[in-house]
């Protein structure tokens, strides 16, 4: 009782104020920023990254032998991104525990002897795995290269041949040396030809450039991009991979037919960008159903946080799809450099077209679940306008909880003002202190026990003629009292029908990672965050109402998650 009044009190407290006063107001059990780097507080349990250094994008994921390989860029000898970067491996059977191998591809030859950046991989018939990656050749211009594994009965596939007639593609006419890069994996035509995306920039426009080939080696330029964007700057790591419109199922990049739809990412402006659409294979054109990949807050997007340079590829073992993305941290470099690492790469998630067909949805994939150790379970709980309740018996900063939402007064929620276009924005106003009648509710999670540091993941209902329209919100601005972190908060628009009143949320906290999937994963949103408490002993978890209707929790489950091998 004493701990619930206590809650209260400290609700009204920090939810209604600026912030500014409580941080007097209360002690904080805080650590000395040499403490915080020793405990190396933010490293995550269950999120694969190597042990040391810095890394950005996934590359070329793929299933081989009875083993996932997970490549990705890598500066073998920092935590900070310089030249010569490099493609770390590290190789998994079940896509959660991961054990770190020697580096495939570092630089050795004219074509990439000042950084081996982003690719994909291609398995071509008699199930033979290539990687396309583009070098950063002796004049630091950007072409791109073939490599094959040298034994290919080693299901590590630890080494790789480069070919010898690298490069295979340079900078076509209008395209800057330094604008080319970052090549798909391949699929192939009902003409039996391959064809390969590169991401670019022509000009003002951001392009997914292509190219056709008989044989993997000589390729030939395409008059036409794949697809492009107008003033959106380089479109680097593009995907393009068909989704089955009627079916969960994944579908090999190669498959072309009925009851399919495509979908054509590009990362831009530190986002990345979907569009869903039609491939009309006669012209070699991706034809988006919207209005394309635009950059602005009408796109799609995959995640509304913290998500870059993704990578999917297609596991036949389960026949789904998975996506990768690289998480940068939020800290600065100096941090970094002493922290000895920096970059995470995302919780693998299938990705599937949604029921209505209009945008992807994404979840975790399910061996996610079987890190999960010790349970705590809620039902029907009715959560009164105004308060909170906290989430015990869980280690809180390695959890994965998951609840859903059911907002008995929904048709009483505020109406939606048309003039809010972009999410983000709103949620810097609409804070999880701002009351409004449905919502704001969500969790506060990585909080210390005064509240005084708190991430807040957060609803708040609209009413917009007979739909409601979510607006869902990852508030970082008070994760920490630490000064020189980016505390930007994220959010998204999710579209609901008249007929449903319930939301869930499933959030995945990893100590520094916070990996938040609304709507049964119609909006991602993920954030990184460095509290000033001692992290493992002090992290709490709660549920917050602060709207001034009542919201029931139907269930709530969290789980604390195992620490993963290669962690
Ligand atoms: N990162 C790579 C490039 C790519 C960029 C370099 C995207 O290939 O365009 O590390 O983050």
């Amino acid at each position: 009782m004493k701990t619930f009044v206590f809650c209260i009190i400290y609700l009204c407290c920090v939810l209604h104020s600026n912030g500014t006063d409580i941080h007097d107001t209360f002690y904080v059990a805080s650590l000395s920023h040499d403490q915080i780097v020793k405990n190396q507080q933010g490293k995550p349990s269950f999120h694969l990254r190597p042990p040391h250094n810095w890394i950005n994008d996934p590359n070329g994921p793929v299933y081989y032998k009875g083993f996932y390989h997970l490549f990705y860029q890598y500066n073998p000898k920092g935590a900070v991104f310089k030249k010569p970067i490099v493609w770390g491996h590290s190789v998994s059977r079940d896509l959660t525990n991961w054990i770190h191998l020697n580096n495939a591809l570092v630089p050795t030859d004219p074509f990439d002897i000042n950084s081996c950046y982003s690719g994909s991989t291609t398995i071509l018939p008699g199930n033979k795995p290539v990687v396309l990656y583009t070098g950063l050749d002796a004049n630091n211009q950007q072409v791109q290269n073939l490599a094959k594994p040298k034994n290919l009965s080693d299901p590590f596939l630890k080494e790789w041949i480069k070919y010898s007639g690298n490069p295979l593609m340079t900078p076509p006419k209008g395209v800057t040396p330094d604008n080319f890069r970052d090549p798909t994996t391949a699929w192939k035509g009902k003409d039996g030809n391959w064809r390969v995306a590169v991401g670019g920039l022509r000009g003002n426009l951001g392009v997914a450039i292509l190219y056709r080939s008989k044989d993997f080696v000589h390729w030939i330029l395409h008059d036409d991009p794949l697809y492009f964007g107008m003033n959106t700057g380089i479109w680097e790591c593009p995907d393009f991979y068909p989704v089955s419109v009627n079916s969960r199922h994944g579908l090999d990049n190669s498959v072309n037919g009925k009851n399919i739809k495509y979908v054509l990412k590009a990362s831009f402006q530190s986002h990345d960008y979907y569009a869903i659409g039609s491939y009309d294979s006669n012209k070699d054109k991706f034809v988006p159903e919207s209005k394309g990949l635009t950059g602005s807050t009408s796109d799609w997007r995959y995640d509304y946080g913290k998500f870059y340079a993704s990578k999917t590829f297609y596991d036949s073992v389960k026949k789904r799809r998975i996506l990768w993305g690289w998480i940068n941290e939020s800290d600065s470099s100096s941090d970094d450099i002493k922290k000895g690492w920096a970059g995470i790469q995302s919780i693998p998630r299938q990705v599937y077209l949604s029921d209505a067909g209009r945008q992807l949805v994404q979840w975790p994939i399910e061996e996610t679940e079987k890190l999960r150790e010790k349970h705590v379970t809620y039902s029907n709980k009715k959560l009164k306008g105004k308060s909170l309740f906290e989430v015990t018996g869980i280690t809180a900063s390695q959890v994965d909880i998951q609840l859903s939402f059911n907002l008995p007064k929904i048709e009483e929620a505020e109406v939606f003002d048309p003039k809010w276009d972009d999410p983000q924005t709103l949620c810097s106003t609409k804070t999880a202190s701002a009351s409004g009648r449905a919502g704001p509710f969500g969790l506060l999670v990585m909080a210390s026990q005064d509240l005084t540091e708190q991430t807040a993941v957060f609803f708040r209902v609209f009413k917009d003629n007979h739909k409601f329209i979510v607006l869902m919100c990852s508030d970082q601005s008070r994760s920490s009292l630490r000064e020189g972190i980016d505390k930007t908060t994220y959010g998204a628009f999710i579209h609901m029908d008249h007929e449903d009143d319930m939301i869930s949320l499933r959030s995945l906290v990893d100590h520094s990672v916070v990996e938040s999937f609304g709507a049964d994963g119609r909006a991602c949103i993920t954030a990184r965050v460095y509290p000033h408490f001692h992290v493992k002993k002090e992290a709490h978890l709660y549920v917050f109402n602060n709207g001034s209707n009542d919201v029931v929790i139907k269930t709530l489950d969290a789980w604390n998650m195992k620490k993963t091998k290669g962690n």
